[in-house]
């Protein structure tokens, strides 16, 4: 055992902080402490929120502290900032929000910013959360913004993912549909306390009511043809056991509705023990070792083609040699190393 992991595993926060800041810096040996780590892992409750820039995930997680604080336990956070380094904006804001908490010893809070790098920023966060879970927290949020790549790979790595967004427009919820269907575990309408919150609500409840019909094959066109499958009416409720997201209102900035909030957080971890669940979380153990497969294949190959790659891109920038080719050549050369 890594004297690193075993400082984790002991509960020594100053080890745990440690060990965050090589993962932070993909410094060599960290992954040691990670496969040493991993057998401890999977006691924590990981809980993923998610959504649109400013909808008040900081200030919903804050509460959410304070809720399972009062439940004596040990909560870790990682605040994800897709921004630049040099703005930091964002993660001075999770920090204002959550400020009040810096001092109780029982609550990590930890931030991972945008290195670059491929499929950097979720691993990181992937790794941290598996930190925070070693070193003894009872829960562990993950703040990200928005639902791009980086954020559906952290969401995979949740149990349960909130989707924060704030009332009327819908603009970012009508871009990002799809996105936002796939990793909603439970739909959060917060700033309840704006205009326009009765009015999302239903707009998720029928984006999701027509997600549920999509996936059972039952839309129609106009004229009444059934395009695929054969189910004839839409599937008004999900008494297959499959798990629809709620929608719930929140007013973060005041605490209310989180305490309704957390009943439908349980209600889905309940579900993730039925049959159903368990497909999805083997589901989800899949997704994350071809993340993991992918992105050590792609290091390997960048570490021994190196230059090489740089040569081909130039070549297919100049229309010398077409995409294709180029990719097989530098594979048949990797293969040969
Ligand atoms: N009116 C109202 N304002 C709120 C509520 N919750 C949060 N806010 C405010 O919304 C602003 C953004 O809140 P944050 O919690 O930082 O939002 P965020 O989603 O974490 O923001 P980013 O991390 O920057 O994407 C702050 O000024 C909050 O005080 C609410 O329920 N009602
Ligand atoms: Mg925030």
């Amino acid at each position: 055992m890594h004297p690193l992991a075993q400082r984790v595993l002991d509960g020594d926060l100053r080890g745990a902080a440690r060990v965050m800041r090589l993962i932070d810096d993909r410094a060599a040996g960290h992954v040691e402490i990670l496969k040493d780590l991993f057998p401890h892992c999977g006691r924590a409750q990981l809980i993923g929120v998610t959504g649109t820039p400013g909808a008040g995930k900081s200030t919903l997680c804050d509460r959410l502290i304070d809720h399972y604080r009062k439940q004596g336990k040990k909560v870790g956070v990682v605040c994800v900032d897709p921004t630049s380094p040099f703005t930091g904006g964002a993660i001075l804001g999770d920090r204002i929000r959550m400020q009040r908490h810096f001092l109780d010893d029982s609550v990590f809070i930890r931030s991972v910013a945008t290195r670059g790098a491929l499929g950097g920023l979720s691993r990181s966060a992937t790794d941290v959360a598996r930190v925070l879970d070693a070193y003894g927290c009872d829960v562990v949020l993950i703040e990200t913004v928005g639902v791009g790549q980086d954020e559906l790979d952290v969401t995979r790595t949740a149990h349960t993912t909130l989707v924060v967004v704030p009332p009327g427009g819908g603009d970012d919820v009508q871009a990002n549909k799809a996105g936002i269907l796939e990793i909603a575990d439970v739909f959060v309408v917060n700033k309840a306390d704006r205009e326009g919150a009765d009015a999302q609500v239903r707009h998720l409840e029928s984006m999701i009511a027509l997600g549920r019909e999509i996936k059972a094959g039952s839309i129609k066109r106009p004229e009444g043809h059934v395009i695929h499958g054969a189910v004839p009416e839409p599937i008004a409720a999900p008494d297959d056991g499959s798990w629809s997201p709620p929608v719930l209102k929140t007013i973060s900035a005041k605490g209310e509705g989180v305490p309704a909030l957390c009943d439908a957080i349980e209600q889905h971890r309940a579900w993730l023990g039925t049959e159903q669940g368990r497909t999805r979380a083997a589901r989800q153990a899949h997704d994350q070792l071809l993340a993991q497969f992918r992105d050590t294949l792609i290091e390997e190959a960048l570490d021994t083609l190196g230059p090489q790659i740089d040569e081909a891109a130039a070549s297919v920038g100049a229309k010398k040699i077409d995409p294709y080719s180029a990719s097989e050549a530098l594979i048949g050369t990797f293969r040969k190393r």
